[in-house]
C-alpha cells in the first residue's frame, strides 16, 4: 500500500464569482470550504488571498485572518502562496513567509501564464528559499515547466535540503504557457525530480482529472481544488472545493492508495505542526 494525500487549493488568484459563484473568497467562506474538504480527504490547504473587492492580496492581516478561520476549524496543514498573482510585487511575496505558517509554495521558474508573464527570477527564488530555510518553513516546489526541474535542483546544490530535510514538488500541468497536462509529460517530469522527493500533481482545468488519474497511478500526491479548475465536467460548474476533494478521494480508491490524514501528512513531510 502507498498511501497518498489530498492538498485543496480553494481560491487561487485569477477567478472571481463572476467566473463561478461558488468560489470562498472571504475568510469564513474558505475556512467553510477547508473544513468540507477536510473531512472529504484533504490534508493540505494551499491558501491565497483576497481584498474585500475579491482582487489578490499578499496583505499580512488578510492571509492572517484566512489562516486563523482555518486553524479554528480544522486540523489541515497550511500553506501560503508565495506565487501570489502576476501583479504582485516580489518584496509583498517575500513578506508571506515571515508570517511562518507550516509551509509556502515556492515557484522554481518564470513561465508564460496565458497572456502575462509569471516571474520567478533566480534571485527571488533564492531569497523565498533561504527565508523558508531560516523560518523553519517546508517549502512546496511548484514545477511548471522543465526548466524549473533544473532550477529546483541549482537551489538544492547552492543552498542545501530544506529544514527538516523534506523535498516536496508539485508538479503544474496545463497551464497555457506551461507544460502539457498528458500522461507523457508528467511521466517525463516525474523522472527528472530529485530522487528522494515527495510530489504530488496538478492539472489546470480539463486536464485537472486525467493529471489526478495518472499521479495516482504512478504513486505521486494529489491537488485539486477551485484555484485549478472551475468546472466539474463540461456542463457543470464546481459546486464546492469538497466535491473536487471527494473525486480526488475516489480516484486514489481505485488506485487502492489509502488516503492520509493531516497528522500522517505532517509526519510525512516532516512539519511539526
Ligand atoms: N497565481 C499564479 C500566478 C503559487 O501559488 O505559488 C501563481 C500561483 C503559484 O498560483
Ligand atoms: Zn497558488
Amino acid at each position: 500500500m502507498n498511501p497518498l494525500f489530498i492538498t485543496v487549493a480553494p481560491t487561487g488568484a485569477e477567478s472571481g464569482k463572476a467566473d463561478n459563484p461558488n468560489i470562498p473568497l472571504t475568510a469564513e467562506e474558505i475556512a467553510t470550504h477547508a473544513e468540507a474538504s477536510e473531512q472529504a480527504g484533504a490534508s493540505l490547504i494551499h491558501i491565497h488571498g483576497r481584498d474585500s473587492s475579491g482582487q489578490s492580496s499578499l496583505h499580512p492581516d488578510i492571509l492572517t485572518d484566512i489562516v486563523e478561520a482555518v486553524r479554528a476549524r480544522t486540523n489541515l496543514i497550511i500553506q501560503l502562496s508565495t506565487g501570489g498573482s502576476v501583479r504582485d510585487s516580489f518584496e509583498d511575496r517575500l513578506g508571506v513567509v515571515d508570517l511562518a505558517p507550516e509551509s509556502c509554495s515556492l515557484t522554481c521558474g518564470s513561465v508564460n501564464f496565458g497572456d502575462e508573464i509569471f516571474r520567478n527570477p533566480w534571485p527571488l527564488i533564492s531569497e523565498l528559499y533561504k527565508k523558508m530555510q531560516a523560518l523553519d518553513v517546508l517549502p512546496e516546489f511548484e514545477l511548471f515547466d522543465f526548466g524549473h526541474i533544473a532550477t529546483l535542483h541549482r537551489l538544492l546544490d547552492t543552498f542545501g535540503p530544506p529544514v527538516g530535510g523534506a523535498i516536496h514538488c508539485n508538479l503544474v500541468l496545463g497551464v497555457p504557457g506551461g507544460m502539457a497536462g498528458t500522461p507523457q509529460i508528467l511521466t517525463a517530469a516525474r523522472s527528472m525530480l530529485p530522487e528522494n522527493a515527495t510530489w504530488s500533481a496538478t492539472g489546470i482545468g480539463r486536464t485537472s482529472t486525467p493529471v489526478a488519474l495518472t499521479a495516482a497511478a504512478m504513486g505521486g500526491h494529489l491537488r485539486v481544488g477551485m484555484e485549478d479548475v472551475l468546472r466539474y465536467s463540461r456542463d457543470e460548474l464546481v459546486t464546492d472545493n469538497a466535491q473536487l476533494v471527494a473525486r480526488a478521494a475516489s480516484i486514489a480508491d481505485i488506485a487502492q492508495r489509502p488516503v492520509l490524514t493531516s497528522s500522517q501528512a505532517r509526519e510525512l513531510l516532516h512539519v511539526n505542526g
